[in-house]
């Protein structure tokens, strides 16, 4: 009979063919070349008329398994495939959870940022306001304005950059002084303020001294404020950043701006006072400067000097820092190499 032959040939043909398929795309083509309105099993079956009526239902019943054996092989083939896909992709995107995990290396803050920050909320908790200047000043503000004139020999006491005659890298935060004295009210209250930021000088870098480095400055002016109270600010401040065992001492000292004046230093950590390398020889460290506002300072910004007067200081963080944390070198500061930032974790 010749239709069953053809669709005999047909579905062996199929068979092959989907056999042979190496993608879901050829095995939709195939489908469409065998099953389709125009395809191979529909013009067989077109030979039907030629069929006898009494062979019909055979032959129809044929044709319907033909079309079911392909259909089924196209699936089975297609989900064949579709799994080997699969397994090819999770092949190549398996995690082996065995493997160590890579470390996430997090930043913390630098320890010069938060011995800085530690004592500004020490004076914010004691009624200070923190005041900001800028790193590039008026050899005015820097130097005049805090009573220190042209050819005043206690310039050379700071080796300035500077930028043209008039600009400057500042030497000290004491210019934010001057320029918060004659923007104040002091009709509305007395003035408290702090000042942190870099500032730069001309020194040779050795284990206590950098180019550039950080100053807390500080200001207190009011009606009735005595060397008392700077006294004990400064104890105060010490006893916080080095603990009541460590001893500090006040030194008469000298600066333009203000008078009388003091410096404060701190026991030696790496000596105890017996005289190293790091201190010089000396027992100490110094760590701030600081004194009675001088009157002049007050004048020039148009604060009456008879009826107000104040402390002021200025702290040194990077040298705080060596204290505290026994650092035997400043510029290891500044080195970025986060095998030594990295010991100095914020706890809390
Ligand atoms: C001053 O700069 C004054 N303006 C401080 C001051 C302010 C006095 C207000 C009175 C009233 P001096 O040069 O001593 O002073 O510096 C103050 C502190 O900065 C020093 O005690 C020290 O801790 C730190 N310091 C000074 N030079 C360096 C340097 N090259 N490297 C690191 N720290 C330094």
């Amino acid at each position: 009979m010749e239709m069953e032959e053809k669709l005999a040939q047909l579905l062996a043909e199929a068979v092959k063919d989907i056999d042979q398929a190496a993608s879901v795309k050829e095995i939709e083509a195939i489908r469409i070349g065998y099953l389709g309105k125009k395809g191979q099993l529909t013009s067989v079956l077109k030979g039907m008329k030629d069929v006898s009526p009494q062979d019909r239902p055979i032959i129809g019943k044929k044709a319907n398994e033909v079309r079911d054996q392909v259909t089924q092989t196209l699936t089975d083939k297609k989900e064949a495939l579709e799994k080997e896909a699969l397994e090819k992709q999770l092949e190549s995107e398996t995690i082996d959870v065995t493997l160590p995990g890579r470390q996430v290396k997090k930043g913390q803050t630098h320890i010069l940022t938060q011995i800085m920050e530690k004592m500004e909320d020490m004076f914010l908790g004691m009624g200070y306001e923190i005041v900001e200047g800028t790193e590039v000043e008026t050899d005015y503000y820097n130097f005049e304005r805090v009573n220190l004139p042209q050819d005043h020999p206690a310039r050379d006491m700071q080796d300035t950059f500077y930028i043209t005659p008039e600009l400057l890298l500042r030497t000290h935060t004491s210019p934010v002084q001057a320029r918060a004295l004659e923007k104040h009210d002091f009709s509305k209250g007395p003035l408290k303020m702090i000042s942190p930021g870099k500032v730069y000088r001309r020194d040779t870098d050795d284990a206590t001294h950098s180019h550039q480095f950080h100053q807390i400055e500080g200001l207190v002016i009011d009606k009735h404020v005595t060397m008392a109270d700077l006294k004990g600010t400064l104890e105060l401040l010490a006893k916080k950043m080095f603990g009541e065992e460590r001893d500090i001492r006040l030194r008469p000292s000298y600066f333009p701006f203000t008078e009388p004046s003091v410096e404060v230093d701190v026991r030696c950590f790496k000596c105890d006072g017996k005289g190293c390398s790091v201190c010089k020889q000396t027992g100490w460290i110094e760590i701030l400067g600081a004194g009675m506002t001088h009157p002049e300072v007050l004048e020039m910004s148009g604060v009456d000097s008879t009826v107000y007067g104040g402390f002021a200081f200025g702290l040194g963080p990077d040298r705080m820092a060596m204290l505290k944390y026994g650092v035997e070198d400043i510029r290891q500061f500044y080195l970025n190499d986060q095998r030594f930032l990295g010991q100095f974790k914020r706890k809390g």
